[in-house]
């Protein structure tokens, strides 16, 4: 039976704070079906990281509604290379808007946070109630921690002051706008221009890092920005909800996808010099799927996509 909607989007003035990254235009591109108004503030024209400027910024445009996707992201090596500013830029970003929504009246905040808060020994498939029950894999712990900061946040302003604002907790996500530099970029983008650039050049391998072994979750950007519509319009709940495919696979075997879909027949390398990061974090679907939702790209069709959108757009980030 399909979920039950309680907040109707049709009519809503909503901001989507983070519109230019991955997963916010992809939910701008999701709420282009709903009957309703999407609200934008671009870089140069509102510094998340500033307080005032966010309260400023609320107290004009005056959302109904805030899918809060903005964030400083990046891989495993960004990660580990930047640890101050993945704590304190997303801290910031996040106390910030939901602080200022809280004191705009907002009636519905959504939280996007990431599968990495969750403890590096954690039970897999992970369930929700996970957070908080041991310590976190060390390489992303700065980026988990801001994560798990917004999520109590949420839950700190629904408690003391009645709002309805709420958390979802994507898995590793991929797809159209994605960032392909391979210092910074997660494993899925930094593959495909791999065994793109090899196949162009001719060479005879790619290298991948770490040992290959590390098992990972993926859902399309798409997908994720259509589970985010799906809780905005029906969840008002105090726990965070997972948001994944439910399916994982080795870094290894995921190359290999990658390499089919480029039409890179080379051999794949390890350099295990570099971090193979947690050994595995599948999240659990349950809550999710009990509620009717599901995703519905394969991850085949998504990198199919997300090399097409690469052709097409994704080049000119090489230059
Ligand atoms: O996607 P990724 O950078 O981040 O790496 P995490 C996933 C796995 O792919 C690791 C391996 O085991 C990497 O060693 N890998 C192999 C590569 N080749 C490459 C490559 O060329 N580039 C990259 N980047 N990885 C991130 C967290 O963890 O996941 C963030 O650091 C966030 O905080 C994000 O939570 C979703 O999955 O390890």
């Amino acid at each position: 039976m399909p979920s039950e909607v309680i907040y109707p989007l049709k009519g809503k003035r909503i901001w989507v704070a983070g519109h230019r990254g991955m997963v916010g235009s992809a939910v701008v591109r999701r709420l282009a079906s709903e009957d309703c108004e999407v609200l934008t503030a671009g870089r140069d024209q509102l510094d998340l990281r500033r307080q005032a400027e966010v309260e400023a910024w609320m107290d004009q445009a005056r959302p109904n509604a805030v899918i809060l996707a903005a964030a400083k992201v990046g891989g495993i090596l960004a990660n580990d290379t930047y640890p101050a500013d993945f704590l304190y830029e997303n801290l910031m970003i996040e106390a910030n808007i939901i602080h200022a929504a809280h004191q705009a009246d907002v009636e519905k905040l959504l939280f996007l946070g990431s599968s990495c808060i969750y403890p590096k020994e954690a039970p897999q498939p992970i369930p929700e109630s996970a957070l908080l029950t041991g310590p976190l894999e060390p390489t992303n712990e700065w980026y988990a921690i801001a994560k798990i900061a917004g999520i109590k946040l949420a839950q700190a302003y629904r408690r003391q002051h009645g709002r309805d604002f709420i958390s979802a907790m994507p898995t590793n996500l991929y797809g159209p706008g994605d960032n392909f530099d391979l210092n910074t970029s997660h494993v899925l983008p930094a593959l495909i221009r791999k065994a793109h650039e090899a196949k162009m050049a001719g060479a005879d391998h790619i290298t991948i890092w770490g040992t290959g072994t590390p098992r990972r979750e993926f859902l399309n950007a798409d997908d994720c920005a259509d589970a985010c519509i799906f809780l905005m319009k029906t969840y008002s709940d105090f726990e965070h909800v997972n948001v994944g495919s439910g399916e994982e696979l080795t870094i290894l075997e995921l190359s290999q996808l990658v390499c089919d879909v480029v039409g890179f027949k080379g051999k794949i390398i390890i350099d295990a010099s570099k971090p193979d990061g947690t050994p595995r974090k599948l999240m659990s679907a349950n809550k999710l799927r009990r509620m009717n939702w599901s995703p519905r790209i394969s991850l085949y069709d998504g990198v199919t996509d997300a090399y097409r959108w690469f052709l097409k757009s994704g080049t000119s980030q090489l230059r």
